[in-house]
């Protein structure tokens, strides 16, 4: 490593002093004017993650559905998966170096990784649309090739795409091509197979709205609606010709503020949804005949996508394990409807894309959402190979059918995460073989009615969790005045967990009305706030 030249480099991307971050359940993210040095050390982190991983690293610069003036970079390690938890460490240690410490806090971590420095490091890049994004993504670029990187910067992308251009430069071309075009054609061919057994003649073609959140989604997907469009129809809007990235759009204000994005144009009846500002993540709505808004989230797209797998691999006969893993704030109504009616087993972990996908990992086929609409389904190699062979051998006709239509499931799925585009085009194709409208789809079960709040307090970090953040171990009292507050209502449930995003406590309530989860969630609020050292305003009820 030629540390003079990274003191030098480093002075033009100077660390504000005592400016300390971490890197999160999201990598970095705060405002933009705070990440200069931050990117250019992402830049050095990704050249020693390439040389001991002997792979390309993935970074991404996109701050997500965070405002506009925000911006975050995450590191995407060989296989698209997340950064190893042990380089977050490495990550949060060299972000929060001084100037004059960086020489040695890079030789100490490539010291600690056991890094093989005369390795070749190869690094893409990617970016969202906010005004920041290019800068940053050069300073980067400048952290890459003061290491002596090699890197291939593809501009403008979805985070999913970035993930899915890492994986295939790791799997020499076995997954695909790593090129926007080769992902376009892979998703959308997959689509167009699928689709095709689906009893829908050209006048009666499928559309469907997209709000997308002003954002890289909305790029994307005019750029691809042209290979699909035989078999779906999309109507953009929220598209960044005029509104503000996430402004009063995209998945993550119609999730939790639960009514439509502006910008869009509803008729009852008519299937819309939301991307998220980086297109990792979607949930659908629609109105029904009263005008009264229904939101169809992640939970209910792992509930549709796993009863229709669950046929075709009853057709081809072998037993593949199916597993659909969720976290806490998945409704009540979703857990049983999947346990009891479609005799799936469900898994719970804790918050986050990471830790839903290593789970996932553990069954032939792995579905996981969070209820905010991440998620995606992973095929293990032997599934996959099991489900190719069968697609070729299989004698019967109907059981041809099933292990083909599996294989191109399985090509529609991002596997490397969860991805809007991706999860839509799915959705899209079983709704279509199923001759079902969103409505039908909705009514799969009925979610429980439920609130989340957030409680402001002096450290978050005096709760801990456990039970997949389903428990209070931490402070003393709170779970059992959480237990107590629980036992007054029917259905109910309560958890809190501090943010991994943010410095508050969320709290999340359901209960059998919509009166009840509202009160229940206030209550918990306020022990919260008195058990957990509230600060500011005491919360109040009502909303
Ligand atoms: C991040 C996570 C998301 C999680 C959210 C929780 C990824 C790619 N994103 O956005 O999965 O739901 O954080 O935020 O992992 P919170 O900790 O503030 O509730
Ligand atoms: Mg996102």
């Amino acid at each position: 490593m030629d540390l003079d030249a990274v003191t030098k480099q480093s002075a033009l991307h100077a660390k504000p002093d005592g400016l300390t971050l971490q890197y999160g359940t999201a990598g970095f993210r705060t405002k933009a004017e705070h990440l200069d040095h931050v990117m250019f050390r992402m830049g050095l982190l990704a050249v020693l993650r390439s040389k001991q991983t002997k792979s390309t690293i993935g970074v991404m610069v996109t701050a997500s559905h965070n405002p506009e003036e925000d911006n975050g970079v995450k590191l995407v390690d060989p296989l698209g998966e997340m950064l190893a938890p042990s380089w977050e460490d490495h990550a949060t240690c060299l972000a929060n170096a001084e100037e004059q410490d960086l020489p040695r806090v890079l030789v100490d971590i490539g010291e600690k990784a056991a890094v093989n420095l005369h390795q070749d490091a190869f690094v893409v890049i990617g970016r969202d649309t906010r005004p920041s994004s290019e800068k940053l993504s050069q300073s980067v670029i400048d952290g890459v090739t003061v290491l002596g990187g090699q890197f291939h910067d593809y501009g403008l992308l979805t985070t999913p795409q970035l993930h899915y251009m890492v994986y295939c430069r790791n799997t020499s071309g076995q997954y695909g091509k790593a090129t926007i075009e080769g992902y376009y054609q892979k998703l959308s061919a997959a689509f167009v197979e699928l689709t095709k057994q689906a009893s829908c003649s050209g006048d009666d073609q499928r559309t469907l709205k997209v709000d997308c959140a002003n954002g890289i989604g909305a790029l994307k997907l005019r750029e691809m609606k042209h290979y699909f469009s035989q078999g779906l129809s999309v109507q953009l809007f929220n598209d960044g010709t005029k509104g503000k990235l996430n402004h009063l759009c995209g998945a993550d204000f119609v999730k939790s503020h639960q009514k439509p994005p502006q910008g869009i144009e509803m008729k009852s009846h008519e299937r819309c949804c939301s991307f998220d500002g980086d297109a990792d993540r979607i949930v659908y709505y629609y109105h029904d005949a009263d005008g009264q808004f229904h939101l169809v989230d992640g939970d209910k797209i792992a509930a549709l996508i796993s009863s229709f797998l669950k046929e075709p691999l009853l057709e081809i006969g072998d037993s593949l394990s199916l597993g659909v893993v969720q976290t806490a704030y998945a409704n009540g109504s979703s857990t049983r409807y999947l346990e009891e009616v479609m005799k799936v087993p469900v898994y719970c972990t804790k918050t986050g894309v990471k830790h839903l996908h290593h789970k996932a990992q553990e069954f032939d086929i792995g579905v996981y959402f969070e209820a905010n609409g991440h998620g995606t389904v992973l095929f293990s190699k032997a599934a996959e190979m099991k489900i190719k062979q069968l697609a070729k051998e299989l004698e019967e006709d109907k059981k041809r059918k099933a292990a083909k239509m599996l294989e191109n499931v399985i090509d529609l799925f991002n596997q490397a995460t969860g991805d809007a585009i991706s999860d839509m085009l799915v959705i899209e194709a079983i709704l279509a073989l199923k001759g079902l409208t969103v409505q039908q789809w909705d009514a799969l079960y009925t979610d429980l009615p439920n609130r989340q709040l957030k409680v402001k307090v002096a450290d978050r970090q005096v709760i801990s969790t456990t039970d997949a953040e389903r428990q209070a171990v931490k402070p003393p009292g709170l779970q059992e005045a959480i237990n107590e507050l629980v036992k007054k209502y029917r259905l109910s449930r309560a958890f809190v967990r501090p943010s991994g995003t943010e410095d508050i406590v969320r709290v999340y309530a359901e209960a059998d009305s919509q009166e009840n989860a509202d009160s229940l969630a206030y209550e918990v609020s306020l022990a919260v706030f008195q058990l957990a050292g509230g600060i500011g305003e005491r919360p109040q009820p009502g909303f």
